[in-house]
């Protein structure tokens, strides 16, 4: 497998409605190309940020056909299929390889409480539904599952386990997965501390943000990767700034939302209820920062 494909920066792409609130095909189809044209070469479709768990599992499949159809080729395709049940994962899974993903990335299964078994064997099932590839997905925060080192020792000793998006804060045990699991991909998912994770080690980053920063997260990558951390941190802070002003909407992925229509005309539509639009007050001071 060419793991090179999967190091870099992945923008964890929104889903485009329509005024109706609908899943807009053009939408999505207008927003892969403006990223293409930033320079993004990954895609994590269908996550938290493509509001995976506000769409019916006939908007699932077509956000992750319609966004394959349209990067493939172009880019590195990770399809999120994660649920609170294997039966429907593995679904969504055995249906990201049909349309030609790279590999196949799932939340721990979230709400019930299961054991490390229960959840290993979820990221079995997922693997043998897809032939692909698995990056497992976490993000205590959201999904309220904490794992230590021993709890990703279990996951992790799986071949089919490519790697993990690890959107936690705990730097000190992302240190530890990489010295111990360096030829794991792992991917830092805070984008406020995409530096943080790339200086320890990090193969690449997932993020919301990236749908309109992708430029400058891909300069921030460079620079890693040349070894001028002083212009990496420095650039970090300014985009920072922007981040904490998207933080200020309430929701980032709405905030995102308007800034892609602000700075690339490409409109994608509100977030689906209970979220929606950012507030008006935020969208009068968008044009004071420069995106
Ligand atoms: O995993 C994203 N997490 C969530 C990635 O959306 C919950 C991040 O990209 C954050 O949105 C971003 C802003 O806090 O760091």
């Amino acid at each position: 497998m060419d793991k090179q494909a999967f190091r870099g920066i992945f923008s964890a792409l929104l889903t485009a409605f329509d005024a109706a609130g609908e899943f807009s095909e053009a939408g999505q189809r207008a927003m892969i190309r403006a990223e293409l044209q930033a320079g993004i070469r990954g895609f994590y479709v269908g996550g938290s940020t493509g509001e995976a768990f506000l769409l019916s599992p006939e908007e699932r499949e077509a956000v992750m056909r319609v966004s394959a159809e349209e990067a493939k080729g172009k880019a590195t395709l990770i399809a999120h299929v994660g649920d609170l049940s294997t039966r429907a994962a593995a679904r969504y899974a055995e249906k990201a390889a049909r349309f030609g993903y790279d590999a196949i990335s799932s939340v721990t299964p979230f709400y019930y409480k299961y054991t490390p078994e229960q959840i290993a064997g979820y990221y079995r099932d997922l693997a043998e539904a897809s032939g692909l590839p698995v990056i497992l997905y976490y993000i205590p925060a959201l999904s309220g599952v904490g794992m230590d080192r021993a709890a990703f020792d279990g996951l992790l000793s799986d071949e089919r386990i490519l790697g993990v998006k690890y959107t936690g804060s705990d730097y000190y045990l992302f240190e530890r997965l990489r010295r111990a699991y360096p030829d794991k991909i792992l991917y830092n998912g805070y984008d406020e501390t995409c530096l943080c994770g790339l200086a320890m080690g990090a193969d690449g980053a997932i993020g919301s943000t990236y749908n309109v920063m992708g430029e400058q997260f891909l300069r921030l990558y460079a620079l890693v990767k040349e070894g001028k951390l002083d212009e990496a941190r420095a650039l970090q802070h300014t985009l920072n700034d922007r981040i904490a002003f998207l933080l200020e909407a309430g929701d980032v992925k709405a905030a995102v939302k308007y800034v892609m229509r602000e700075k690339y005309g490409v409109d994608v539509g509100v977030c689906r209820a209970p979220g929606g639009d950012a507030p008006s007050q935020w969208k009068e001071r968008v044009k004071a920062y420069d995106f």
